[in-house]
C-alpha cells in the first residue's frame, strides 16, 4: 500500500504537548522554535537539521496565535503551538532531504507562507532519483489559458456515461485521464453517433472510473483544511481570503512598474465548466506542485505526497460532474 509506505519513511515516535508553563527541558540543548504569523516572521528558525535515524527533539511555542505544525510529504497527525505554551515533538527520518515544515492553522492571509525546512543528512540504500512531473514530461504551459471552447448544457452524469462507454475508440486508462482534460474526450468522440450531451457523460463516466470513493473523500478532506479559505467550501472561488487577494492584487497592479506579469489574482473557480473542462488532470497537477508564482496560489510540492494532489485533482473535478454513489 502507497500510503502504508508513506508513513514508514517518517516516523513520529512521538508528540506530547509540553507541560503548561513550566519550564521542564529535558533536552537543553534543544532551541525553542518560536512561531509567529508570516507578517512577523513566520518560523524561528526556520532551517533545522538533523540526522537519518536519530530522533530530532524539537520545542514549538507561539508568540501570537494558535498555530499547527506538520512536515510536509506524509499522512502526519498535526500538532497544535499554542501562545505560551511549549509543545515537545519527537521525530525521526529514515530517508535523507530536504522536507517542509509548514503552519496547519489558518493564522492569517499568509498563512500559508509559514513553511521552515528540515535538512536530513545521512544517506540511505534507497535513494531513487525523482521523476519529472507529468506536466513537464508532457510539456503542458500550465500558464497559458485553457478554457473550453464549449461547455456541456447540463451537468455531465457518469451514470448515463456509463452505458455509452463500451463501444468507444478511446481508453479508459489512467494515463489516458491524466493527460486529456474533459473536452478532449468530448472532442475525440465527435467521429462517434454519440450526442454532445453523451460524449460529456461519457467524460464523466471516465473521471469517475479513474478515481475512488476513498480518494474523493481524502481530497474533500485536503481540500477543507488547505484550500477552501482561498476557493472557497463549494469550490468558487470565494473563500474567505478570495476579496482580500483580489484588493491586494489591485494594490500591487497600481504601484507597480510593468513588467511583472504574475500577479495576485481571484482564486480559481472550480465550478466554473470553461476552465474545468479545459483542464487536464496533468496541468492541475502541475499548478498545484509548482503554485502561481505570485498569482497567490501556493506551491505545494513539498506538502503533499503524489498520492494526496491526484486525490485533491479528483476532488476538484467533482464540482463539475454528477457521480454514481
Ligand atoms: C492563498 C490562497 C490560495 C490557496 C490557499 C490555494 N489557492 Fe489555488 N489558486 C489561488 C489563486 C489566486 C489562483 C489563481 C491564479 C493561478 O492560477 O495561479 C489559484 C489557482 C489554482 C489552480 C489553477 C486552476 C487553473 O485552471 O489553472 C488550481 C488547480 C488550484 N489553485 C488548486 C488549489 C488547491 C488544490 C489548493 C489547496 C491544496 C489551493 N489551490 C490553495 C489561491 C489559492
Ligand atoms: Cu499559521
Amino acid at each position: 500500500m502507497k500510503r502504508l509506505e508513506l508513513l514508514s519513511r517518517i516516523l513520529i515516535t512521538l508528540a506530547i504537548v509540553g507541560a503548561v508553563g513550566t519550564p521542564l527541558y529535558f533536552w537543553s540543548r534543544t532551541p525553542l522554535i518560536h512561531a509567529r504569523i508570516a507578517e512577523n516572521g513566520g518560523w524561528t528558525p526556520d532551517v533545522i537539521r538533523a540526522n537519518v535515524g536519530e530522533p530530532l527533539h524539537l520545542k514549538l511555542t507561539s508568540d501570537d496565535v494558535v498555530h499547527g505544525f506538520a512536515v510536509g510529504q506524509m499522512d502526519m497527525q498535526s500538532v497544535d503551538v499554542l501562545p505560551g505554551k511549549v509543545t515537545d515533538l519527537t521525530l525521526i527520518f529514515d530517508k535523507p532531504g530536504i522536507y517542509t515544515f509548514y503552519c496547519t492553522r489558518w493564522c492569517g492571509l499568509n498563512h500559508w507562507r509559514m513553511r521552515g525546512t528540515i535538512e536530513v543528512g545521512g544517506s540511505s540504500s534507497d535513494t531513487q532519483p525523482a521523476s519529472a512531473p507529468l506536466y513537464v514530461t508532457l510539456k503542458i504551459n500550465i500558464d497559458a489559458p485553457h478554457n473550453a471552447p464549449t461547455i456541456p448544457v447540463q451537468k455531465p452524469s457518469a451514470l448515463r456515461g456509463q452505458s455509452f462507454s463500451t463501444q468507444l475508440p478511446i481508453t479508459n486508462s489512467t494515463n489516458y485521464y491524466r493527460a486529456n482534460s474533459p473536452y478532449q474526450v468530448f472532442d475525440e468522440l465527435s467521429n462517434t453517433s454519440l450526442t454532445e450531451t453523451e460524449r460529456w457523460d461519457v467524460a464523466a463516466y471516465l473521471w469517475q472510473s479513474n478515481t475512488t470513493a476513498e480518494s474523493l473523500a481524502n481530497g474533500q478532506r485536503l481540500y477543507a483544511q488547505n484550500c477552501a479559505a482561498c476557493h472557497g467550501e463549494n469550490g468558487a472561488g470565494d473563500g474567505v481570503f478570495a476579496d482580500d487577494l483580489t484588493a491586494l492584487g489591485a494594490t500591487l497592479q497600481r504601484s507597480m512598474t510593468g513588467d511583472n506579469k504574475m500577479t495576485m489574482q481571484t482564486p480559481a473557480d472550480f465550478t466554473d465548466p470553461k476552465r474545468m473542462m479545459g483542464a487536464s488532470p496533468a496541468l492541475l497537477q502541475g499548478k498545484i506542485l509548482r503554485g502561481g508564482m505570485g498569482t497567490g496560489m501556493p506551491m505545494w510540492g513539498s506538502i503533499f505526497t503524489e498520492e494526496q494532489i491526484w486525490d485533491l485533482i479528483a476532488y476538484l473535478y467533482s464540482f463539475q460532474f454528477e457521480y454514481q454513489k
